[in-house]
């Protein structure tokens, strides 16, 4: 039900919980030009977690799921026209453009500035202003970094409370060192004390501006995950990729899982798959073969720094999950459902008629529902009762199978890193890169084929090097240069590399391999190549495992099958090798040599 501004006001501190000068002068910048009626420091504290889910409730913008079956959880409905990251209003404003690289829009810094000051100023009339203080990774940790967040958006305080450590905590290690900067506002001021707000206030100018130079983010006029909470995608890889060049780590889209073979011993991997490439499935795998066990240490972001004895050690810099729902099971990932159980927020999904959620391939439909539109919904509507990228945010404490280690201050050590692509034909399952220059190859020309969901040609390739494509904050070539120093420099004891692709089809278009579970049979194989107790076999594209070296016992799959997923199809590689030069170009002369070697090298392999 819409309310007016009144009941978006909460009390404010007397005094501010920090003293760090830079905080201060921030936040006094930002209420001087956003003009709000309020300006509130969160403390990070399940009080105030509440009282942000109130105020969503009271303002319309939530409501409450049945306590009986969603305890403590809401449900919120964002505007039709804001229901994803906006790709083409994302800038990367470097200094110069050439550092933006050619995968990015840029804008010049101070132009952009300008800009977002004119349409800022009072934008957030009527409002309250939060101040967000928090860390991603463990508080403290020599991996995590802090940032202040400005928002006007209760829905932001409440999901970065679950996506990070907000509060109190934070302003004590910051002490007065440095953070990052980011500002937010949904951009639609209150003009009067008696304007009623609208369920999801936005605005059709959209910005999401990255300041990589000075560490900086400003976006403007969406409220929706990505754009809005801006400790994710903003800060954690478009703004900390640009630190961990600076400062020799990596700052990766990747999932962190750790694997416990049945002698008890334990390996960590790490994933980079596209944008809703099943990553939080492969997360929270069950294994299907007997003795092995699969934990949760993060679902999408990872940050890793060498250590002082040649290893890669990697953290979660996330506190939570911000998931696709539709296509979430107890079939394709039971610990998600777990982990959904209570105390969530739940973003433009079906609602059943006892209170409770529902979306496309949870379990079987309701007979009625209200969809993410709010309009009556039945099986026969002939649509979705839950929009494509609608999302569950979820605490990752309540994660089933989340390792014990998940918050260790030191991270823990990478034995593997896995790329993957959803590719119907040419990809094996599974490939061991034949050195860390090969692997970072292979990550470079990581593609997927285009669904009918996507704009474009269907079954063309998008190219998206280590699934950043959208989420790197500078020149990809550069990039790619980071990727073949930090291996060679500080880390002596490289990650194997592997590049996996569960999504091979046959002739009749049917999907080769049965995924999901299985899947642990293929790190099966990748634990045991980094021992190299399996076997492997050389081939002109890497190294895949022999016939009997992947572990199938039990598994319902076909010879037939099993060759084609472990074939090399030369013909295949050979007609995508200038797919993969024209891919190449496109960085210019920032493409480092090593690539170069390897494209010649996999060209020369293939005869
Ligand atoms: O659409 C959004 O704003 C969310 S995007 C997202 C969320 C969680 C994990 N990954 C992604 C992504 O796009 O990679
Ligand atoms: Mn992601």
């Amino acid at each position: 039900m819409p309310a007016t501004s009144a009941a978006l006001k909460v009390e404010a501190p007397v005094t501010t919980p920090t003293t760090n000068a830079k905080v201060l002068a921030f936040v006094e910048q930002a209420r001087a030009m956003f003009k709000p009626d309020t300006v509130y420091w969160c403390d990070g504290s399940p009080e105030e977690y509440q009282a942000m889910l109130k105020v969503m409730v009271d303002t319309g913008t939530a409501q409450w799921l049945n306590p009986d079956k969603r305890p403590n959880s809401i449900l919120v409905r964002s505007d039709p026209a804001d229901v994803a990251r906006v790709e083409d209003q994302t800038y990367i404003c470097s200094l110069k453009e050439e550092d933006a690289g050619p995968t990015n829009n840029w804008s010049d810094p101070a132009k952009m500035k300008e800009t977002l000051g004119k349409l800022s100023d009072g934008a957030m009339q009527g409002r309250t202003m939060y101040v967000i203080p928090y860390s991603m990774g463990p508080v403290g940790s020599p991996i995590a970094n802090i940032g202040v967040e400005i928002t006007d958006s209760p829905y932001v305080v409440a999901n970065m409370h679950i996506m990070a450590r907000v509060g109190t905590k934070v302003w004590e290690a910051l002490g007065d060192g440095a953070f990052v900067r980011g500002m937010h506002t949904v951009a639609s001021p209150l003009k009067s004390q008696t304007q009623a707000d609208v369920s999801w206030p936005c605005s059709t100018t959209k910005y999401i501006s990255h300041f990589p130079e000075t560490r900086e983010v400003w976006s403007y006029g969406s409220g929706y995950g990505g754009n809005a909470l801006l400790g994710k995608k903003c800060h954690a890889l478009r703004i900390a990729s640009v630190q961990a060049r600076d400062e020799g780590w990596l700052a990766e889209h990747m999932l962190i899982l750790k694997l416990t073979n049945p002698e008890g011993k334990v390996k960590y991997i790490a994933a980079a798959f596209p944008s809703a490439c099943g990553k939080t499935n492969l997360a929270m795998l069950v294994p299907t073969i007997p003795g092995w066990k699969a934990e949760t240490i993060g679902d999408d972001i990872c940050w890793m720094k060498p250590g002082a004895d040649g290893q890669l050690y990697a953290i979660n810099p996330e506190a939570g999950f911000f998931g696709v729902a539709p296509g979430t099971s107890d079939e394709s990932n039971y610990n998600a459902m777990q982990a959904l159980k209570h105390d969530c927020i739940f973003t433009n999904v079906g609602l059943t008629d006892d209170g409770d959620i529902w979306w496309e391939q949870m379990g079987p439909p309701p007979a009625n529902a209200i969809d993410w539109l709010r309009r009556p919904w039945t099986p026969k509507s002939g649509r979705p009762a839950a929009h494509p990228n609608s999302r569950f945010t979820a605490p990752a404490r309540q994660c089933p199978v989340i390792a014990d280690e998940w918050e260790d201050p030191n991270g823990v050590p990478i034995s593997a890193i896995l790329f993957g692509g959803r590719r119907a034909s040419v990809v094996p399952l599974v490939t061991e890169a034949l050195s860390w220059q090969h692997g970072t190859f292979l990550g470079s020309i990581m593609a997927s084929e285009k669904t009918a969901a996507a704009a474009g040609k269907i079954g063309e390739l998008r190219r998206d090097p280590m699934a950043m494509l959208p989420f790197c904050g500078y020149h990809m070539g550069d990039y790619f240069v980071h990727w073949l120093d930090i291996c060679s420099l500080p880390c002596t004891k490289n990650p194997k590399i592997f590049y996996v692709n569960w999504f091979r089809k046959n002739a009749d278009g049917k999907f080769l391999w049965p995924g999901y579970g299985e899947n642990s049979r293929v790190l099966k194989w990748v634990f045991e190549r980094c021992d190299e107790t399996a076997d492997a076999v050389d081939t002109p594209i890497g190294r895949l495992p022999t016939a009997d070296a992947l572990d199938t016992s039990g598994l319902k799959i076909d010879g037939a099958a099993l060759k084609e997923l472990l074939a090399v199809d030369a013909a295949g590689w050979k007609a995508e090798v200038p797919s993969i030069e024209q891919h190449f170009e496109a960085f210019g002369k920032r493409l480092p040599q090593g690539l170069k070697d390897e494209l010649e090298g996999l060209r020369k392999r293939l005869g």
